[in-house]
């Protein structure tokens, strides 16, 4: 086989590299659930570019947008078994798996950005404990807006929908079908638009961005402003792929995550009333639930504040206390 001129080249190159003790770039790839232009996808592409600016290049993060790497609802298992090293989840859809995934799903516990900033510092210790156990390690996390109801026709009590079918994406959403009388169906938001297209599900939670990723004004004419809780996405990689990484890259990769959940908050702020002006420019009725839909929605969270602290034990009350106390 006659070798060019120039692979030689490159491989004499390839070679003093390494022999002068080059590392080679790390590659990894990152999945998360969500569009390309949602702002998590932006703040995780923007967290790579620092990570490859902070160790010279040899980490190099490729985010997959829109589950196409894992599906939503897979990702977390793919990096606890190493299968990614690292990505980004939904972290409140995992509260079977223990119920501090939860703690920022808890109906009107945290319902501004600043209560959630509060509550997820009084929670972070702990969470940061239950991913390590998990095999992972914790590198950043940001809200989504405050959640409303998307349904297709008004709402004046939770009697209007009983019946309805209800998207739902974590344990917090499905008990609430539970609770209202809904039929809840379990959807990955990649997979929302088609469902809402189908007639598979005519009611969901969610925030004014997710709704206007899937054009929700194409399927649905209502969005009540319910700010019933802000979940997060969570950035964590998988514990042994981190520890094969320099100390000082694993410093600049955690600090460049305190970066990114800084920008990411501030970008989720300063969205939310735009897009749910997106959602009235195109037409849907918005605004908040009456006093009737209110005090049953309070009421509902109260019962599930209640279950929620049945089921996260003493680690669970340490952290609403500590929530509360501030
Ligand atoms: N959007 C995601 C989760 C919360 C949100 O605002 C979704 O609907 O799947």
């Amino acid at each position: 086989m006659k070798v060019s001129k120039t692979v030689l080249a490159a491989i004499a190159a390839a070679a003093s590299g390494l022999g002068s003790g080059a590392a080679l770039a790390e590659n990894w790839d990152l999945p998360a659930a969500y569009p390309a232009t949602n702002f998590h996808t932006e703040t995780a592409v923007a967290f790579g570019a620092c990570v490859k600016g902070a160790t010279a290049g040899r980490v190099d993060v490729t985010v997959h947008p829109n589950g196409a790497l894992f599906k939503g609802n897979d990702i977390k298992r793919a990096v606890q078994t190493g299968q990614a090293p690292i990505g980004e989840r939904l972290i409140s859809a995992h509260a079977n798996e223990n119920a501090l995934f939860g703690v920022d799903s808890i109906p009107f516990l945290a319902s501004s950005f600043d209560a959630s900033e509060k509550l997820w510092k009084a929670a972070r210790p702990e969470l940061e404990k239950l991913f390590a156990s998990q095999n992972l390690v914790y590198v950043y996390a940001v809200p989504w807006p405050p959640q409303g109801l998307y349904t297709k026709k008004a709402v004046n009590s939770v009697a209007d929908l009983k019946g309805v079918k209800f998207r739902s994406y974590s344990v917090a959403t499905a008990r609430i079908a539970e609770l209202a009388g809904m039929i809840p169906v379990q959807i990955e938001a990649a997979d929302l638009s088609q469902a809402l297209a189908t007639g598979v599900a005519d009611s969901f939670i969610s925030s004014g961005s997710t709704g206007f990723d899937v054009k929700a004004w194409e399927y649905m004419t209502h969005f009540y402003e319910v700010d019933a809780w802000l979940p997060r996405n969570v950035v964590f990689a998988n514990k042994d792929a981190f520890a094969k990484l320099s100390a000082a890259d694993q410093a600049a990769m955690l600090k460049c995550g305190e970066q990114a959940a800084t920008e990411g908050l501030a970008k989720s702020r300063a969205l939310t009333q735009k897009y749910i002006d997106a959602l009235a420019a195109n037409k849907m009725t918005v605004g908040k639930p009456n006093a009737t839909l209110k005090a049953e929605l309070d009421a509902y969270g109260k019962t599930m504040t209640a279950e929620w602290a049945a089921k996260a034990g003493a680690g669970g009350k340490a952290i609403v206390d500590a929530y509360e106390a501030k």
